[in-house]
Protein backbone atom coordinates (compact mmCIF):
# COMPACT_ATOMS: atom_id res chain seq x y z
CA UNK A 1 0.00 0.00 0.00
CA UNK A 2 1.29 3.64 -0.95
CA UNK A 3 1.79 5.34 2.30
CA UNK A 4 1.51 9.23 2.44
CA UNK A 5 4.31 11.54 4.71
CA UNK A 6 3.23 14.51 6.09
CA UNK A 7 5.29 16.69 3.47
CA UNK A 8 4.03 14.45 0.82
CA UNK A 9 0.56 14.82 1.97
CA UNK A 10 0.87 19.17 2.37
CA UNK A 11 2.30 19.37 -1.09
CA UNK A 12 -0.17 17.33 -2.20
CA UNK A 13 -3.04 19.18 -1.21
CA UNK A 14 -1.59 22.48 -1.73
CA UNK A 15 -1.33 21.91 -5.33
CA UNK A 16 -4.72 20.69 -5.47
CA UNK A 17 -5.44 23.90 -4.27
CA UNK A 18 -4.89 25.98 -7.52
CA UNK A 19 -5.99 23.35 -9.63
CA UNK A 20 -8.64 24.11 -11.91
CA UNK A 21 -10.84 21.13 -11.86
CA UNK A 22 -12.72 21.43 -15.36
CA UNK A 23 -10.15 22.67 -17.29
CA UNK A 24 -7.37 19.92 -16.11
CA UNK A 25 -9.68 17.12 -16.25
CA UNK A 26 -10.72 17.99 -19.87
CA UNK A 27 -7.37 18.35 -20.91
CA UNK A 28 -5.79 15.40 -19.19
CA UNK A 29 -8.97 13.05 -20.25
CA UNK A 30 -8.57 14.67 -23.94
CA UNK A 31 -4.76 14.15 -24.15
CA UNK A 32 -5.33 10.20 -22.87
CA UNK A 33 -7.93 9.95 -25.92
CA UNK A 34 -5.25 11.52 -27.98
CA UNK A 35 -1.79 10.08 -26.93
CA UNK A 36 -3.47 6.71 -26.28
CA UNK A 37 -6.32 6.10 -28.83
CA UNK A 38 -7.45 2.37 -27.49
CA UNK A 39 -8.71 3.88 -24.69
CA UNK A 40 -11.53 5.86 -27.20
CA UNK A 41 -12.83 2.43 -27.31
CA UNK A 42 -15.01 3.01 -23.98
CA UNK A 43 -16.06 6.43 -24.60
CA UNK A 44 -18.13 5.16 -27.89
CA UNK A 45 -20.85 7.49 -27.35
CA UNK A 46 -19.33 10.51 -26.83
CA UNK A 47 -19.76 11.64 -30.50
CA UNK A 48 -16.34 13.16 -32.69
CA UNK A 49 -13.19 11.69 -31.47
CA UNK A 50 -11.35 11.95 -34.93
CA UNK A 51 -8.70 14.18 -34.60
CA UNK A 52 -7.29 16.18 -31.61
CA UNK A 53 -8.39 19.26 -32.38
CA UNK A 54 -11.92 17.25 -31.97
CA UNK A 55 -11.29 15.45 -28.80
CA UNK A 56 -10.07 18.57 -26.83
CA UNK A 57 -12.75 20.69 -28.19
CA UNK A 58 -15.32 17.89 -27.24
CA UNK A 59 -17.91 18.81 -24.61
CA UNK A 60 -18.44 15.26 -23.46
CA UNK A 61 -14.65 14.97 -23.12
CA UNK A 62 -14.83 18.13 -20.96
CA UNK A 63 -17.62 16.95 -18.90
CA UNK A 64 -16.03 13.58 -18.30
CA UNK A 65 -12.78 14.63 -17.68
CA UNK A 66 -14.21 17.17 -15.16
CA UNK A 67 -16.14 14.42 -13.50
CA UNK A 68 -12.84 12.06 -13.04
CA UNK A 69 -10.76 14.97 -11.71
CA UNK A 70 -13.05 15.48 -9.01
CA UNK A 71 -12.63 12.15 -8.16
CA UNK A 72 -9.63 12.74 -7.62
CA UNK A 73 -10.17 15.49 -5.21
CA UNK A 74 -11.52 12.65 -2.93
CA UNK A 75 -8.31 10.96 -2.96
CA UNK A 76 -6.56 13.78 -2.24
CA UNK A 77 -9.19 14.15 1.42
CA UNK A 78 -8.60 10.48 1.60
CA UNK A 79 -4.98 10.04 1.36
CA UNK A 80 -4.95 7.51 3.94
CA UNK A 81 -7.79 4.85 2.58
CA UNK A 82 -7.57 5.29 -1.04
CA UNK A 83 -8.67 1.35 -1.16
CA UNK A 84 -11.71 2.31 0.78
CA UNK A 85 -12.72 5.42 -0.99
CA UNK A 86 -12.19 4.06 -4.13
CA UNK A 87 -13.80 0.82 -3.83
CA UNK A 88 -16.93 1.32 -5.44
CA UNK A 89 -15.83 2.84 -8.24
CA UNK A 90 -13.47 0.05 -8.64
CA UNK A 91 -16.28 -2.52 -8.75
CA UNK A 92 -18.09 -0.03 -10.88
CA UNK A 93 -14.84 -0.14 -13.79
CA UNK A 94 -14.46 -3.36 -13.80
CA UNK A 95 -18.16 -4.98 -13.44
CA UNK A 96 -19.64 -2.36 -15.45
CA UNK A 97 -17.34 -0.51 -17.65
CA UNK A 98 -14.81 -3.11 -18.24
CA UNK A 99 -12.12 -0.67 -18.65
CA UNK A 100 -8.57 -2.26 -18.15
CA UNK A 101 -7.02 -1.18 -14.97
CA UNK A 102 -3.85 -0.19 -17.05
CA UNK A 103 -5.28 2.85 -18.33
CA UNK A 104 -5.64 4.14 -15.06
CA UNK A 105 -1.89 4.01 -14.89
CA UNK A 106 -1.88 5.90 -18.22
CA UNK A 107 -4.32 8.46 -16.95
CA UNK A 108 -2.52 9.16 -13.82
CA UNK A 109 0.91 10.09 -15.83
CA UNK A 110 -0.71 11.74 -18.66
CA UNK A 111 -2.34 14.25 -15.60
CA UNK A 112 1.31 14.77 -14.16
CA UNK A 113 2.08 16.22 -17.70
CA UNK A 114 -0.70 18.09 -17.49
CA UNK A 115 0.21 19.50 -14.14
CA UNK A 116 3.90 20.13 -15.04
CA UNK A 117 2.46 21.98 -17.62
CA UNK A 118 0.20 24.19 -15.78
CA UNK A 119 2.57 24.49 -13.07
CA UNK A 120 5.91 24.97 -15.09
CA UNK A 121 8.85 25.89 -12.47
CA UNK A 122 6.24 25.25 -9.72
CA UNK A 123 6.28 21.24 -10.39
CA UNK A 124 9.61 20.46 -8.42
CA UNK A 125 10.75 17.20 -8.63
CA UNK A 126 9.38 16.53 -5.45
CA UNK A 127 6.62 17.75 -6.21
CA UNK A 128 6.73 15.41 -9.29
CA UNK A 129 7.34 12.67 -6.59
CA UNK A 130 4.76 13.02 -4.69
CA UNK A 131 1.87 13.26 -7.40
CA UNK A 132 3.41 10.64 -9.00
CA UNK A 133 2.76 8.80 -5.69
CA UNK A 134 -0.72 9.40 -5.38
CA UNK A 135 -1.83 9.08 -8.83
CA UNK A 136 0.12 5.40 -8.69
CA UNK A 137 -2.16 4.83 -5.28
CA UNK A 138 -5.51 6.13 -6.96
CA UNK A 139 -4.92 3.65 -9.76
CA UNK A 140 -3.81 0.71 -7.21
CA UNK A 141 -6.85 1.53 -5.49
CA UNK A 142 -9.44 1.42 -8.91
CA UNK A 143 -8.06 -2.04 -9.56
CA UNK A 144 -7.82 -3.72 -6.37
CA UNK A 145 -11.59 -4.94 -6.69
CA UNK A 146 -11.07 -6.20 -10.15
CA UNK A 147 -11.73 -10.25 -10.91
MG1 LIG B 1 -13.66 6.37 -15.12
C1 LIG B 1 -17.07 6.75 -15.25
C2 LIG B 1 -13.63 8.08 -12.15
C3 LIG B 1 -10.22 6.46 -15.16
C4 LIG B 1 -13.65 5.08 -18.28
N1 LIG B 1 -15.06 7.25 -13.97
C5 LIG B 1 -16.42 7.30 -14.18
C6 LIG B 1 -17.08 8.01 -13.11
C7 LIG B 1 -16.10 8.40 -12.24
C8 LIG B 1 -14.84 7.91 -12.77
C9 LIG B 1 -16.27 9.18 -10.93
C10 LIG B 1 -18.57 8.24 -12.98
C11 LIG B 1 -19.13 7.06 -12.23
C12 LIG B 1 -20.62 7.09 -12.06
O1 LIG B 1 -21.30 7.46 -13.02
O2 LIG B 1 -21.07 6.71 -10.98
N2 LIG B 1 -12.20 7.10 -13.88
C13 LIG B 1 -12.39 7.71 -12.66
C14 LIG B 1 -11.12 7.95 -12.03
C15 LIG B 1 -10.16 7.50 -12.88
C16 LIG B 1 -10.84 6.97 -14.05
C17 LIG B 1 -10.91 8.57 -10.66
C18 LIG B 1 -8.72 7.61 -12.57
C19 LIG B 1 -7.72 7.02 -13.10
N3 LIG B 1 -12.21 5.85 -16.46
C20 LIG B 1 -10.86 5.97 -16.30
C21 LIG B 1 -10.17 5.52 -17.47
C22 LIG B 1 -11.14 5.12 -18.36
C23 LIG B 1 -12.41 5.35 -17.72
C24 LIG B 1 -8.67 5.51 -17.62
C25 LIG B 1 -11.00 4.57 -19.75
C26 LIG B 1 -9.94 4.63 -20.48
N4 LIG B 1 -15.10 5.98 -16.52
C27 LIG B 1 -14.88 5.40 -17.76
C28 LIG B 1 -16.13 5.24 -18.43
C29 LIG B 1 -17.13 5.75 -17.57
C30 LIG B 1 -16.45 6.19 -16.36
C31 LIG B 1 -16.32 4.66 -19.82
C32 LIG B 1 -18.62 5.84 -17.86
C33 LIG B 1 -18.81 7.08 -18.68
C34 LIG B 1 -20.22 7.38 -19.01
O3 LIG B 1 -20.77 6.69 -19.87
O4 LIG B 1 -20.77 8.32 -18.43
Amino acid sequence: MVHFTAEEKAIITNLWGKVNVEETGGEALGRLLVVYPWTQRFFDTFGNLSSASAIMGNPKVKAHGKKVLTSFGDAVKNLDNLKGTFGHLSELHCDKLHVDPENFRLLGNVLVVVLAKHFGKEFTPQVQAAWQKMVIGVANALAYKYH
